[in-house]
């Protein structure tokens, strides 16, 4: 048999960050002379960078699927970028220099793509190709995956010896109901749908929700002109020292066809409704026997070490869990899944040590106090896998460091955290303070960003 029928053949589901680190992590291999397996990655969109790809489309694209992009016009990293910050690819490496703390969306991208065409990792991706369905044979041990070629509209079966999953989980919305929506005057849409915040300049608007989405994209209307923003809690407010035409307000009662009511007997007319209440893990390919189900939480349910499916480990997820620790934290994963794959990692024969592992990851997520061990639990979860694998190491500590600062510079003031600068823990330079303070910054374009 020639080296090629033995290949082990591995699928990536999904060309985002996560992906992305998939097949970065390979690549890096092959530069180092391993043999590696054969590698498709499935990608729906024409372009790679998952959710960092904008676009202005909303509900169903050009070929009838849905919209992956949750991503708005204007969006600014919510974190700094020390705390992403590739450990093999350096923001001065891809920028010739340092460069501010809060990078606008497309300066990200960039980044992103900067690295993978540096590997030159872009023929083993299937662009405008959706994976419809994979399917694991006992008898055979091989998953079989369908998928559609969008641009040919043909659909074909292609088997391989492992999957691994990173469609993203920020993409179907949670979009709970509440009396009075379908009488409601205004639009009412999801965080999913929202893209340009110059169409709430001089309006009313309510937002659901207490968490990112909620005060970046309230924060957005703020910036571009709204009139007012009221966001209604479901369990606590943010909290943030608000400007004075922001409201936080208890849960939302019942709307009707101009004004919202609210538990604690007040009420507001809006104009519109922005519902900023999360995101499903939604796998439609996947069948019962292969589909995570969990919460959006730091220790997900049923993933050994965080990635591999302990009902069948030939079957990997990388990205699935909340996110403190973003791109650094794919690549962790994604080199641990590619040496589990390529035998240099074994996974326990036993389930029971398998769901041992994530019983206890779970139990110690949940022993948290607050948000400081959260970013910590994250952090350590990060240094474990770097550990058992060659992607270089980093002072992960000094990432939750910027991470502490991120907090406090928050509670100081929540329309100017973006205008602070925190140190690489890659190449231990400082940023530079950016040269217009974010709330005056209604350009977000690249040129306008690196102008510094
Ligand atoms: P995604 O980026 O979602 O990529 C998944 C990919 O899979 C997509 O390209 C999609 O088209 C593809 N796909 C899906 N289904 C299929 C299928 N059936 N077949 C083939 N391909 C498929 N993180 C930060 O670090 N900083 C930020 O500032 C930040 N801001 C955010 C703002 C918003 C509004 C959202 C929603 C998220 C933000 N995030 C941020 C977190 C974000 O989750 C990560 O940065 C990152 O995009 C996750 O990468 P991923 O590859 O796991 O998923
Ligand atoms: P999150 O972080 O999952 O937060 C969802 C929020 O929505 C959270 O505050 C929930 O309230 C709230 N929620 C959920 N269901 C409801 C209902 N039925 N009514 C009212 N409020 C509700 O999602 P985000 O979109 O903010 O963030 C996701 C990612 O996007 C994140 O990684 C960012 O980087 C960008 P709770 O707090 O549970 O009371």
């Amino acid at each position: 048999r020639t080296e090629t029928a033995v290949k082990k053949r591995v699928a990536i589901i999904g060309a985002g960050p996560s992906g992305l680190a998939q097949l970065r992590a390979f690549q890096s291999a092959a530069a180092k002379g391993a043999e590696i397996p054969e590698i498709v990655c499935f990608e729906k969109q024409a372009n790679w960078g998952g959710l960092w790809n904008y676009t202005w489309r909303t509900g169903l694209d050009e070929h009838g699927e849905p919209v992956h992009g949750s991503m708005y016009r204007y969006l600014w990293s919510n974190g700094p970028k020390e705390g992403l910050e590739f450990a093999d690819y350096s923001f001065e490496e891809h920028f010739g220099k340092q460069i501010a703390s809060y990078p606008p969306r497309a300066v990200l991208f960039d980044y992103i793509q900067g690295r993978v065409e540096k590997a030159g990792v872009r023929d083993w991706i299937r662009f405008c190709t959706p994976v419809r369905f994979v399917k694991y044979d006992e008898a055979s041990g091989k998953f079989t995956v369908t998928a559609h070629d969008l641009k040919k509209d043909s659909m074909y079966d292609e088997v391989f010896d492992n999957v691994i999953v990173c469609s993203g989980h920020f993409s179907t919305p949670n979009v709970p109901e509440y009396p009075g929506f379908a009488q409601f005057g205004g639009r009412v849409l999801h965080a999913h749908d929202f893209r340009d915040a110059m169409e709430f300049n001089g309006k009313d608007i309510l937002i659901l929700g207490s968490s990112y989405s909620a005060e970046d994209i309230g924060s957005q209307c703020w910036k571009y002109g709204a009139k007012s923003i009221t966001v209604a809690y479901r369990n606590a407010p943010m909290g943030f020292n608000w400007p004075d035409n922001w409201k936080e307000v208890p849960a939302l009662v019942r709307v009707d066809e101009t004004t919202a009511y609210f538990s604690d007997g007040t009420s507001k007319k809006v104009d519109a409704i922005i519902l900023c209440t999360g995101y499903k893990h939604h796998f439609p390919y996947l069948p019962d026997d292969l589909r995570l189900k969990t919460a959006n939480r730091l220790a997900a349910a049923d993933l050994y070490k965080g990635v591999a499916w302990v009902h069948n480990p030939k079957l990997f997820y990388v990205g699935m869990q909340d996110q403190w620790f973003t791109f650094n934290m794919f690549d962790a994963q994604a080199w641990w899944v590619r040496d589990a794959i390529m035998g240099r990692i074994e996974i326990p024969k036993d389930k029971a040590v398998l769901l041992a592992d994530v019983a206890r990851r779970v139990a110690e997520e949940d022993a948290g106090a607050d948000a400081h061990d959260a970013i910590h639990y994250q952090g350590d979860y990060v240094k474990e896998l770097i550990a058992e694998t060659d992607y270089p190491s980093f002072d992960v500590d000094g990432a939750c460091e910027a991470f502490f600062e991120w907090k406090e510079h928050k509670k100081k003031g929540i329309m100017t955290f973006r205008d602070n600068a925190y140190r690489s823990v890659i190449t231990g330079t400082m940023a530079p303070v950016h040269h217009t303070p974010w709330k005056d910054a209604l350009e977000d374009s690249m040129e306008a960003y690196l102008k510094n």
